[in-house]
């Protein structure tokens, strides 16, 4: 049985240099299905998207909420020339019911365990119209290394060099942060997944370089510290969400090869100054995340803490606009408020003005939004700061041997490139 798995194209912020990474959450899925399922990936990002083959299902696959629009547009073709259209992923479970009207069978939750049951259904014509498994989590266990092999790889490259893969450690978060849906989505308990199966699924990678995508890691440190020592030997070089703020753990994660992490910047306290600086200390490089549009922003305020982006060294900084997406518990608070300007959700990037600011006018933000980028960035475009750290993670490579030139045809393991 063949299925097209598509992820739709996006649009990228526009100061941010445009790069693609590889998609996560379809490889992931496509380690569930049943093995007598046959992938065709799609993604359209790097990619155009072919209607004229044989399949027997469309599945698409939605992370962003800007993602749904083109997303729709696709399932409508699909459901015009007769061909069933299942959806599932991130953007899905945020908005549900929007989705069933595109969909003939919409999947809410997580993919481990229950695609037979959905694949069983189609095969019989009996597709449901929506599989709800929200907050009815899998064995942690059960999750397998994702099927990279359904990518191409040579697409996933910027100007020649070679970008990161993404895996997963753990799913879920405990903390509850105003403007994140992970809550909803994951939910509030931390599920860390056995060292080994991790440690196998890296191994299995053939790049040396990786974004762990999980959601932070901060939440235990006995299990951290065990992934970290595990993850040693392999000479991975890493970036991630923060990191818990330990010595210990900071000293375990740089010896296992972190390179960069990002870390949100949200004041400009002595605790995120003194962070900032034990991660560099560490060798670790710093991306700070910036929001800004807060309630608490006024022009003094954001301005103030660009001047700081400056002053803590930040190696980058990714500074988008606040954005009330549905399920976070600003939007909440906001539709509560009357201060949700638009529901186009093209316009949910983060970087544009959705909602009206406490203390400003949607231009003035937008205004400021522009000048933090153009002020952190005045000695050195996006581009020369990310350069530079890809030049951090090439001399890492170089002194501990992992160094080698990007060939995207290249079929090695990554087991031949250590014993090199
Ligand atoms: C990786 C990631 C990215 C990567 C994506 C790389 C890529 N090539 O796709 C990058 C770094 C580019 C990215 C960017 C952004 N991201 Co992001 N990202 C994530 C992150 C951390 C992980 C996603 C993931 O891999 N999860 C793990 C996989 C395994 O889970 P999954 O996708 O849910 O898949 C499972 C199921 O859903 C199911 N499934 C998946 N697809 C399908 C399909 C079918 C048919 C079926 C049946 C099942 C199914 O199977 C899987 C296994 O169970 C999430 C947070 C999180 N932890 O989930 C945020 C998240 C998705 N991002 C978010 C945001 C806000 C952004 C940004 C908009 C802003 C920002 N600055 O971060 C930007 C985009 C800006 C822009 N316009 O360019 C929000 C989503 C908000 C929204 N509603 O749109 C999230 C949820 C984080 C949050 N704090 O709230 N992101
Ligand atoms: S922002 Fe990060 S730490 Fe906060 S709830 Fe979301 S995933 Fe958890």
């Amino acid at each position: 049985m063949k299925i097209q798995l598509i992820y739709p194209t996006w649009p990228r912020l526009e100061k941010q240099t445009e790069f693609h990474l590889p998609p996560h959450g379809p490889v992931v899925l496509a380690a569930a299905l049943p093995e007598y399922v046959e992938i065709e990936f799609v993604d359209e990002n790097v990619q155009p998207l072919k209607y004229d083959i044989d399949i027997e299902m469309a599945a698409i696959s939605v992370m962003l909420t800007c993602q749904l629009p083109r997303a729709f547009e696709i399932a409508d073709r699909y459901k015009a020339m007769g061909i069933p259209v299942l959806f599932g992923g991130i953007a899905v479970m945020l908005h549900a019911l929007e989705v069933q009207r595109h969909a003939d069978s919409v999947f809410l939750g997580e993919a481990e365990g229950r695609m037979e049951e959905v694949f069983s259904d189609l095969r019989q014509k009996k597709l449901k119209k929506v599989y709800d498994y929200m907050n009815n989590f899998p064995d942690i266990c059960s999750v397998q290394t994702a099927r990279r092999d359904v990518l191409k790889r040579e697409l996933y490259n910027y100007r020649g060099i070679q970008m990161l893969d993404l895996v997963h450690a753990s799913r879920g978060c405990r903390f509850n942060c105003f403007p994140c849906c992970n809550g909803f989505l994951g939910g509030r308990q931390f599920r860390p997944r056995p060292v080994e199966a991790v440690i196998k699924e890296m191994e299995s990678i053939p790049n040396n370089r990786l974004f762990i995508v999980d959601n932070s890691l901060a939440h235990d440190k006995l299990w951290l510290i065990e992934l970290f020592t595990a993850m040693k030997p392999l000479k991975k070089k890493w970036v991630s969400h923060p990191l818990m703020d330990d010595d210990q753990v900071l000293k375990a994660a740089a010896g296992a090869g972190c390179w960069y992490v990002y870390q949100a910047v949200f004041d400009t306290s002595k605790v995120i100054e003194n962070r900032v600086k034990r991660l560099q200390d560490h060798g670790i490089g710093v991306e700070g995340t910036i929001l800004l549009g807060t309630d608490d922003h006024d022009e003094y305020e954001i301005k103030t803490l660009v001047e700081f982006l400056t002053k803590i060294k930040l190696d980058l900084a990714e500074i988008t606009i606040l954005t009330p997406f549905p399920k976070s518990p600003i939007r909440e608070q906001y539709k509560k408020q009357n201060r949700i300007l638009s529901n186009n959700w093209i316009e949910y990037t983060c970087d544009n003005v959705v909602f009206q600011p406490k203390n400003m006018s949607v231009e003035k933000l937008k205004e400021l939004y522009n000048y933090a980028w153009d002020t952190f960035y005045a000695d050195g475009g996006y581009q020369t700061k990310m350069g530079e750290l890809f030049f951090k993670v090439m001399k890492k490579e170089i002194l501990d041997g992992t160094y080698r030139k990007y060939n995207p045809r290249e079929k090695r393991s990554f087991k031949k490139v250590v014993s090199q």
